[in-house]
């Protein structure tokens, strides 16, 4: 638990944003000094936020940000995604979510700084790492190394953005809000394979760096021998025990990861609160000055961006904004109360000297004192064990895994929970609620069976690399190849099973025009064998395998070369009767090549593209491979954001009027085992640890954005479905959030809030005694005021949020004869006042 202290934070924080309103046209110098970032010679504490702009939309961004900044945050950090916005050599793409220029005067507007995060390798969970795949199909490149081919690429691109960012005048030296900027990323994890010439590329990546001359800091994350002035910094779950390369490097946390990403396969990630804050008021503690969440908002990988591989569509990470943009509580308000008394503070720890005072069992006082004054932490590190110390002639009893800091001794954060609920489509005029009308389309895919019948120029005597092919142009690749069975063949007459190796990630076999089967990868194991007991036929036979990727590798020493599609090799085998196998190795083969669907080619997901009468109405098939599913919808009602449930379907993807809203794969249910009901928060974070939802889908629901939908009209919905499933269960629906709940000590300030359009309808609990129960379970206690609840109702009915102070003054007495009342509160949010609970 932290304590908080609200002060004069919120006067500092306004007169900041000030400050940057009317420096907005004029250049201001940010620099540093061994403490810190300093801006105009100031130093300073600083709290930022990832959000990266393509995992939202741009009519997003405004909110999003806004958010950012009310849950007490100065700085914005994003990576650049070259493969999005140079998805053909040369071509770019700087339109609608990749409009970056625009993403960086949105947080200028909001009076915010950017670290802009260049790399242009970004790992980031995004596909290839954020490399376009036609880089890697350039003659002799070798990635991230002393590559002539692979530096000129680079450079180009980075060039590219340094110069848009200094045409439209945002580096801080020219008054605009980027105040630091990253080449490279997280190199230092993975350089020991690239031996000298790796080292050689790092100082390059330095000296191009410090070439663009952009006025403000570089950093490099992860990287202890980064060349000056190139500023090392930390990632991680913590970062207060890491120290930088140099004296002169203030301590900077690049990347403190909110939550994790999830896999298809894996269940629900989930880093508590407690957590999370008590890493970051340790950061502090231990010298930090300016700290980074990834994510602040994780939001979705849309179309075909999820890496991995295996990287599911929702890129919640557990964030203290979700997926869609609303405040995940309590996280968001847990470290806004953090973020405000830190910034508060900003003045004695930036200039104060430290003093450490170890009272043993990892438990440490640390004293900050400036010009006659002090704020002190006192943190406990051991995972189980509180501690009682005696500071300053006080006794502190310390939670084990929190960091109490003062002067405000030991208080309790008072963050709401909110209860996100999903709400069904309004019902139509007729009051019926929707039933969706299905209009369905095969993939004609029907000619691709017989490798001399379709005229593909890409035919090679070798089983070629999936990326090399497509550039990833799409998630499929059809390898097709003939051969002749004669009479005299030894596997004739014998029962023959086709044996396919392949790389990833999926498989679905055809001999001879029939489908014989599919398979996929598992998490992790991305390489298997498929084997089929197939019918072959005298004379001339078909194979035709069609590979499907899920997302490319984006992480590891050399990942750029990682192996994907089929590599073979691909076998008939026969059982000879002697216990002897029959081989023919048609790996060698003529195999004939065949880059996506052909409904991907004809745009079966564009409305525009196909006529009404393409698609069929009757006799819709469920359970079928490869299959265009089509209907409509009306947009539901309000500004809460909307998802589709996708229960019911397999594998594919799904457009809403045309936006790939991503690949699905509702079938993949999580791993069953490895989660638990309760949460401990304290002890070291890992990915494993706090899961839910096991057994369940490891994504059922899937992000629409608003600005996808028409405010009038009907809008399309499409599926491309690849494994077989039924579209009857498919909804759209609303998140909004339902309960909010909170609870904290007298002396203290309870908040409520709802989020949206929605207002506090009704108080479904309140006690102001000694309530007894967690959040979602409280009850009342042995003794309470009578007279709370209806001076809640009368505070908070009818409003978007509400503040109470908490004492007997405002609440009525509670006849408990105890040191600290505490109050209680669950409220229930919706659009309308509930007439009654008013009254
Ligand atoms: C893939 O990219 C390479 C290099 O830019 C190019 O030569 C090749 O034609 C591309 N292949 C496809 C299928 O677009
Ligand atoms: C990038 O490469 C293109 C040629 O492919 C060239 O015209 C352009 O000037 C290069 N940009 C930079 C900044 O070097
Ligand atoms: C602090 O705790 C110690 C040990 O329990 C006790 O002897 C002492 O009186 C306490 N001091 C105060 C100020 O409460
Ligand atoms: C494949 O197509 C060729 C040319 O159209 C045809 O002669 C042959 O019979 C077809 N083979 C199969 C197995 O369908
Ligand atoms: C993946 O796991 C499923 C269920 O455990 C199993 O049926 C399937 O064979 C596995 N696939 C591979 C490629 O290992
Ligand atoms: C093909 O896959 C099987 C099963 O994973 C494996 O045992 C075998 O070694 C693989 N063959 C080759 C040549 O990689
Ligand atoms: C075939 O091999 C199996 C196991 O290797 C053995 O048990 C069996 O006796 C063999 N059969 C013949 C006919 O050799
Ligand atoms: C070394 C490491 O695990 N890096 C990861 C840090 O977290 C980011 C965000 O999830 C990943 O992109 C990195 O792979």
């Amino acid at each position: 638990m932290l304590s908080k202290k609200m002060g004069s934070s919120s006067a500092t924080l306004f007169l900041l944003c000030f400050a940057l309103f009317s420096f907005a046209a004029n250049a201001y110098e940010v620099s540093h000094d061994g403490r810190a970032i300093t801006i105009n010679g100031e130093r300073k504490i600083l709290i930022s936020g990832t959000i990266h702009y393509p995992r939202s939309t741009a009519e997003m961004w405004p909110s999003l940000i806004n958010k950012a900044k009310e849950g007490g945050l100065q700085v914005i950090e994003t990576y650049v995604f070259w493969n999005a916005h140079e998805p053909l050599r040369r071509q770019y793409d700087f339109s609608g979510n990749l409009d970056l220029v625009r993403f960086i005067k949105t947080v200028q507007s909001e009076g915010l700084y950017v670290l802009l995060r260049i790399g242009p390798y970004v790992c980031a969970e995004w596909s290839y790492g954020g490399f376009p795949v036609w880089l890697h199909n350039i003659p002799n490149i070798k990635f991230r190394t002393k590559n002539d081919a692979f530096m000129s690429e680079m450079k180009n691109f980075t060039t590219l953005i340094v110069d848009m960012m200094k045409t439209e005048k945002l580096f801080a030296s020219q008054g605009g809000p980027i105040i630091a900027a990253q080449i490279e990323n997280e190199y230092g994890n993975v350089n020991g394979p690239y031996g000298d010439d790796g080292k050689e590329y790092i100082k390059w990546c330095a000296q191009l760096a410090d070439s663009y001359q952009i006025g403000v800091p570089w950093v490099m994350c992860q990287q202890d021998d980064a060349p000056p002035p190139m500023l090392n910094t930390c990632n991680g779950w913590y970062c207060d025990q890491w120290q930088p390369n140099s004296n002169s490097t203030p301590k900077i946390w690049t990347e403190n990861w909110t939550g994790w990403y999830k896999n298809w396969g894996n269940p629900n990630p989930h880093r508590t609160a407690e957590d999370l804050a008590f890493s970051v008021a340790r950061f502090f503690q231990y010298g930090g000055s300016f700290q980074n969440y990834y994510m602040y908002h994780g939001g979705t990988n849309f179309g075909r961006t999820a890496g991995g591989p295996y990287i599911t569509t929702s890129y919640d990470y557990d964030a203290p904004l979700d997926e869609y943009g609303n405040k995940n509580q309590p996280k968001w308000g847990h470290l806004k109360q953090l973020h405000l008394l830190l910034k508060s503070m900003e003045k004695i720890l930036t200039h104060g000297v430290s003093r450490n005072i170890e009272y043993g069992n990892q438990m440490t006082a640390t004293v900050y004192s400036y010009a006659g004054r002090s704020v002190c932490f006192l943190g406990n590190a051991d995972d189980s064990r509180d501690a009682t110390i005696n500071f300053r002639n006080t006794n502190y009893t310390i939670s084990a895994w929190s960091v109490s800091i003062l002067p405000d001794c030991y208080t309790e954060v008072s963050a709401q929970t909110s209860t996100m609920v999903r709400k069904e489509n309004e019902a139509d005029d007729a009051g019926e609620p929707f039933a969706l009308k299905w209009r369905w389309m095969y993939e004609p895919y029907d000619q691709l069976l017989n490798s001399s019948a379709f005229g593909s120029k890409i035919s090679a005597s070798v089983l070629l690399d999936q990326k090399v092919v497509t550039n990833d142009t799409s998630d499929y690749l059809w390898y097709t190849t003939s051969f002749d069975v004669k009479k005299t063949d030894p596997i004739w007459g014998k029962e023959v099973k086709l044996r396919v190796n392949t790389s990833g990630h999926g498989l679905h076999a055809f001999v001879n025009g029939g489908y014989v089967g599919s398979k996929y990868a598992n998490y992790s194991h991305y390489k298997f064998q498929y084997e089929s007991v197939i019918q072959l036929q005298l004379g001339k036979n078909e194979i035709a395998l069609l590979s499907a990727t899920v997302g490319l590798t984006n992480y590891g020493s050399f990942f750029d070369n990682v192996e994907v599609g089929i590599h073979g090799p691909v076998e008939l085998v026969a059982e000879a009767g002697n216990n002897e196998t029959i081989t023919m190795d048609l790996s060698t083969n003529k195999w004939v090549y065949k880059v996506g669907l052909q409904g991907e080619r004809d745009e079966f997901y564009n409305p525009l593209k196909t006529k009404e009468e393409d698609w069929l109405t009757r006799n819709l098939p469920t359970n079928s491979i490869f299959v265009w599913y089509k209907t409509t919808f009306k947009s539901p009602l309000g500004n809460d954001p909307v998802v589709v449930d996708l229960m019911g379907l397999g594998k594919g993807f799904a457009w809403v009027n045309g936006n790939n809203i991503g690949r699905y794969w509702t079938s993949y249910l999580a791993d069953q085992d490895g989660c638990s009901s309760t949460c401990d928060y304290r002890g070291t974070y890992g990915s494993t640890k706090c899961l839910t939802k096991c057994g369940e889908p490891s994504q059922r629901w899937y992000h629409v954005p608003r600005s996808f939908l028409r405010d009038d009209g009907d809008n399309t919905f499409i599926v491309l479905e690849e494994l077989g499933g039924s579209p009857y269960n498919i909804k759209f629906q609303t998140v909004t959030v339902g309960r909010a709940s909170a609870h904290a000590y007298e002396g203290h300030k309870l908040e409520l809030s709802c989020q949206g359009e929605k207002v506090i309808s009704e108080i479904k609990f309140a006690s102001f005694g000694q309530p007894k129960g967690e959040i979602g379970s409280f009850e009342k206690g042995h003794c309470e005021s009578p007279k709370a609840l209806s001076v809640i109702k009368t505070k908070c009915v009818g409003k978007e949020s509400c503040s109470i102070r908490i004492s007997e003054r405002v609440l009525g007495s509670t006849g408990c004869k105890v040191e600290q009342n505490r109050l209680a509160v669950e409220a229930i949010c919706d659009t309308k006042v509930n007439e009654e609970a008013i009254n």
